[in-house]
């Protein structure tokens, strides 16, 4: 796009904006604060590099697609995070998965790894400047087959999770410690039952007991803040899941952790940015695994929709935002996987920029008179005004491609790059 095009539609937005109380240069300066942390494992369909060749198996989550060029080998997957990482406004920060290791082609097992096993990646995040965010692996692999980790009956396997779990904390404590910026550590386990089980409360009591195992070691605050990921279903889990949203209200409210929202792992119709206000009454701090499920959690790419604006709204009408740690979660394998990235960060981005720009105080103050009619229309007005020029200025102030121009950057990658990946 032309610079003087980008910067003249801007200065119209400014003042259609600025009539309505809006001050878009306020606004961009609020947008320095938005950090979204990339799930590293939309590169490679979340295979991880435990083993050579390695694929998802186990846990009911799963990429569908075969478009060439996933990621193969660490080098690879920075090669793309770079990619990705250049054609994005605003800051970001890299979740890592304990598969995602550099285990030097040796089978380190998941109740081994340690801290030198990441010390690559730290290296990595700090010449880049960026936090790393890390999460425990309780699924694709052999322990995990039975459907149960920190919630199963057998002690052998527990034990052997709970261990996962504990030394994953210490690696973010670390990562954390080493880049100056609080690693958020999220748990998320697969246990549950495909059919009818009779023994939930003996299920849901492990669970309970493996983590006061697991968070009975402290880290200070301000290396590790540790999160725990709720799910309503998963594939092989019909009937219940171990760690519903009940169960983990309950454990965050009353250890004060941090509860990971998935907007994927809820009733279709039910809302997730209505659960912000609520949970924030409570703990700290939350988190946020934004996807995009059709139909169920199916992780496609995140989209500028009407879930991930509430979410971004809700956020910013509550004045959360430090509050709040924004995390990405979709493994697509049908398209350019750099491309998934780009679409979905700047898709969070732009919901964000758009909650910003919102006049609130005017539609706080038609709401507590009662004017019912006049807060819907001013919200339905706010769709058609010039948020995209404020977002085309915001790109390129942060030398990015603006509006279209990324698309053709990623279809020269793809040509040069992942194409070439047989
Ligand atoms: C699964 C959870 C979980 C995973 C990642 C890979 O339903 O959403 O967050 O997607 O840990
Ligand atoms: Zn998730």
């Amino acid at each position: 796009m032309k610079k003087d095009i980008i910067e003249k539609s801007y200065q119209l937005a400014k003042k259609q904006y600025s009539e309505l109380g809006i001050d878009t240069a306020k606004v961009l300066k609020e947008m320095e604060k938005i950090v979204i942390s990339l799930h590293c494992w939309q590169t490679d369909d979340v295979g991880g590099f435990e083993k050579p060749g390695a694929e998802l198996g186990g846990g009911g989550i799963q990429a569908t697609g075969n478009f060439p060029g996933k990621a193969r080998t660490i080098q690879e997957m920075r090669a793309d995070l770079d990619k990705v990482f250049s054609l994005l406004p605003g800051k970001q920060r890299l979740s890592l998965h304990a598969i995602y290791g550099e285990f030097g082609g040796q089978l380190v097992d998941r109740d081994q790894i340690e801290v030198k096993h990441f010390q690559g990646w730290i290296n990595w995040a700090k010449k880049r400047k960026i936090g790393l965010d890390f999460n425990c692996t309780n699924f694709s692999h052999p322990l995990a087959d039975d459907g149960y980790t920190l919630a199963s009956k057998n002690p052998r396997i527990r034990k052997f999770w709970v261990e996962h779990v504990k030394r994953c904390r210490k690696i973010a404590a670390e990562m954390g410690r080493q880049l100056g910026t609080p690693s958020c550590h999220n748990l998320w386990i697969p246990d549950g039952s495909k059919d009818t089980p009779v023994d939930r409360y003996t299920l849901r009591k492990i669970l309970k007991k493996s983590l006061d195992e697991i968070f009975a070691v402290k880290y200070p605050k301000k290396y590790l803040k540790d999160s725990v990921e709720s799910k309503l279903f998963g594939i092989g889990s019909e009937s219940m899941v171990v760690g519903s949203h009940d169960f983990y209200v309950g454990y965050t409210v009353k250890n004060n952790i941090m509860l990971t929202l998935d907007n994927g792992h809820f009733h279709p119709t039910e809302q997730v940015g209505d659960k912000i206000s609520s949970m924030l009454l409570y703990i700290d701090e939350l988190m946020l695994h934004l996807t995009r499920g059709v139909r169920w959690d199916s992780d496609h790419v995140l989209t500028f929709n009407d879930e991930l604006l509430l979410i971004t709204q809700e956020i910013i009408r509550a004045k959360a935002l430090n509050r709040v740690n924004i995390g990405l979660d979709y493994f697509d394998a049908s398209l350019n996987r750099v491309g998934a990235y780009v679409i979905g960060t700047r898709a969070a981005q732009m919901a964000f920029l758009f909650a910003l720009l919102e006049p609130w105080d005017t539609l706080v103050k038609y709401e507590e008179q009662g004017k019912a009619f006049e807060r819907l229309s001013l919200l339905e007005l706010m769709k058609t005004k010039p948020y995209g020029a404020v977002w085309d200025y915001y790109c390129m102030k942060n030398n990015v491609p603006v509006g279209e121009d990324y698309i053709n950057e990623i279809v020269q990658y793809e040509k040069d790059v992942l194409i070439k990946r047989k």
